[in-house]
């Protein structure tokens, strides 16, 4: 399996690194997916040119350049899922496919030439703090850099979490994660296997499984499913969104306003999410006939506690001659074929991993050191994983987070936080250039105070009453990752940088 996730190129560019010199940018932004690029051209506007932008990939869109499965597709709204700042009148459907989201990306970076501030294919190995020079040490495929300030935008999707299964290794065909798709490995009339039934899974099983000889899906947990309320826009619509002032806003806001009631009974009231079961019943009543198949992906937690998908393609798939859905866990994995814990062996030419990813347990986290000597994993397992605005921890002086704890969402578009985020960072580095700051280090008083309010809110909230597991729960199954209030909430809070709520020292 290793040969489909690792970087082979890794070694030899460290090579090629070495004895060049320390290149020092007075900010260095880590990743340039909608996050990292974002700031990029909130910093561009802002006429910076002291920053550069460090991509252990060859072009900007993060986890949109890389999930090219067949199928990928956004499970949010094409005009809610885009920036503000460049809105795009000509989307072709109402809920955008992973290549016409990429293209939107690469457009965007080609209008603000943010590529200039960029160095590709430069794979971050760690981030150290030096409390004498007051700067990060960063080192690199690409070679060494330090920075006064560093924005960590590497994105929590992006860090495959491949399952620790007995004989995997040895698997002799076809092997590979759904966000690193093999387009070279041909399915056409072979025997598969996907593992995993998450939102990749459920778009990757309708768009292979007529392809494919014989498709077996792996269940761990059934997922709810709701309808995907999604068509193409007709040439009348599109002309009206270019055309017509603030058309395209007002449907805009009217996709973010009914997204956002979601929240009263995700956050506030998990009740109410009845409503979304009852819809999800009658979807899986209507689309599977067979009684049998029909219990096996009958959920068995309330919605909303793990994300709610949405498919029509999904259950018709399952439905098909040639789809078995396997509850049974998988207990071994043999050079061409998955065994049960039933004892069954079912033959297999291939696998799809589609088993998610490491999003509380970042393996980038064992690589960052902070002001302490710790680094990060070391900090959340002793203090648990917390931060302050999801831009800030403390013990990590001069280290602003993109999509750090706690600001991640299930009902809408990550791209509103994200520009949450980039108005409190931008404005972050302006005060520190205003003051002439040297460090800015966050309180610790502040982050509790941030979490004991945080987790408040949290306790009664689906995410943890629902009755299930999910990658939302560290694992001491506390709530590290989601926002669970509404999302202009989280704009007013993170409007201006809040400089009280850190320790400041002045520029020597
Ligand atoms: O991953 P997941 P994903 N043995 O973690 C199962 C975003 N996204 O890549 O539920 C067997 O959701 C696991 O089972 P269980 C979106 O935010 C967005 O699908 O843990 N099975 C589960 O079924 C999403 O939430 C879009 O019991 C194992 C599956 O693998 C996030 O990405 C599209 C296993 C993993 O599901 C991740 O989605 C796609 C094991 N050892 C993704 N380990 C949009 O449209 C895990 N599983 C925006």
């Amino acid at each position: 399996m290793s040969r489909k996730v690792t970087d082979k190129g890794v070694a030899a560019k460290q090579k090629a690194a070495a004895g060049r010199s320390v290149r020092h940018s007075h900010i260095i932004v880590l990743g340039s997916g909608f996050s990292g690029m974002g700031l990029a051209v909130r910093l561009i506007q802002q006429g910076r040119k002291d920053f550069l932008v460090l991509e252990r990939g060859s072009d900007v869109g993060g986890t949109w350049r890389d999930n090219t499965y067949p199928g990928a597709a956004c499970d949010v709204p094409s005009h809610l899922y885009s920036y503000s700042f460049e809105l795009n009148p000509g989307w072709s459907r109402s809920f955008s496919k992973q290549a016409e989201i990429q293209a939107y990306i690469q457009g965007v970076a080609d209008k603000y030439s943010v590529r200039d501030r960029h160095i590709f294919d430069c794979d971050v190995q760690s981030a150290r703090w030096n409390g004498e020079t007051s700067q990060w040490e960063i080192e690199t495929t690409q070679g060494a850099f330090t920075a006064d300030f560093v924005v960590s935008a590497v994105g929590a999707l992006c860090e495959p979490n491949l399952p620790n299964i007995k004989g995997i290794e040895d698997f002799a065909g076809d092997i590979f994660h759904s966000a690193r798709w093999d387009h070279e490995a041909n399915l056409d009339g072979k025997k598969v296997a996907v593992i995993g039934t998450g939102a990749s899974a459920i778009q990757i099983v309708p768009s292979i499984a007529g392809e494919v000889e014989h498709l077996d899906v792996y269940q761990r947990t059934a997922p709810w499913l709701l309808p995907r309320m999604d068509r193409a826009y007709t040439g009348i619509e599109k002309w009206a969104f270019k055309n017509i002032p603030g058309f395209q806003r007002l449907s805009r806001s009217a996709i973010y306003a009914a997204r956002e009631t979601q929240v009263v009974g995700l956050a506030k009231a998990p009740i109410l999410m009845k409503g979304f079961e009852a819809i999800a019943r009658a979807k899986l009543f209507a689309e599977i006939r067979d009684a049998e198949l029909r219990a096996k992906v009958t959920p068995n937690f309330r919605i909303g506690c793990k994300r709610m998908l949405i498919s029509n393609e999904y259950y018709p798939a399952l439905d098909r001659d040639n789809v078995d859905v396997v509850t049974d866990p998988i207990v071994e994995v043999t050079e061409k074929s998955i065994i049960t814990g039933d004892g069954t062996e079912r033959e297999i030419d291939a696998i799809i991993v589609a088993t998610g990813f490491h999003v509380t347990d970042s393996p980038m986290y064992e690589h960052i050191v902070g002001a302490d000597g710790s680094t990060m994993a070391e900090q959340f397992d002793r203090i648990g994983q917390q931060g302050y605005k999801g831009a800030a921890i403390e013990n990590f002086p001069n280290m602003f987070f993109m999509l750090g704890p706690n600001v991640g969402l299930g009902h809408t578009s990550m791209v509103f936080m994200i520009e949450s985020q980039i108005n409190y960072i931008a404005d972050a580095l302006k005060v520190v250039d205003r003051q002439q700051l040297g460090t800015v280090s966050v309180k610790p008083e502040a982050v509790r105070a941030y979490n004991a309010e945080l987790h408040k809110k949290l306790e009664g909230a689906v995410w943890s009453t629902g009755g299930c597991a999910s990658w939302y729960l560290d694992k001491h199954g506390n709530n590290t990752t989601l926002w669970p209030d509404f999302t202009f909430r989280f704009r007013e809070i993170t409007k201006n940088f809040d400089a009280d709520a850190y320790t400041t020292t002045k520029a020597s």
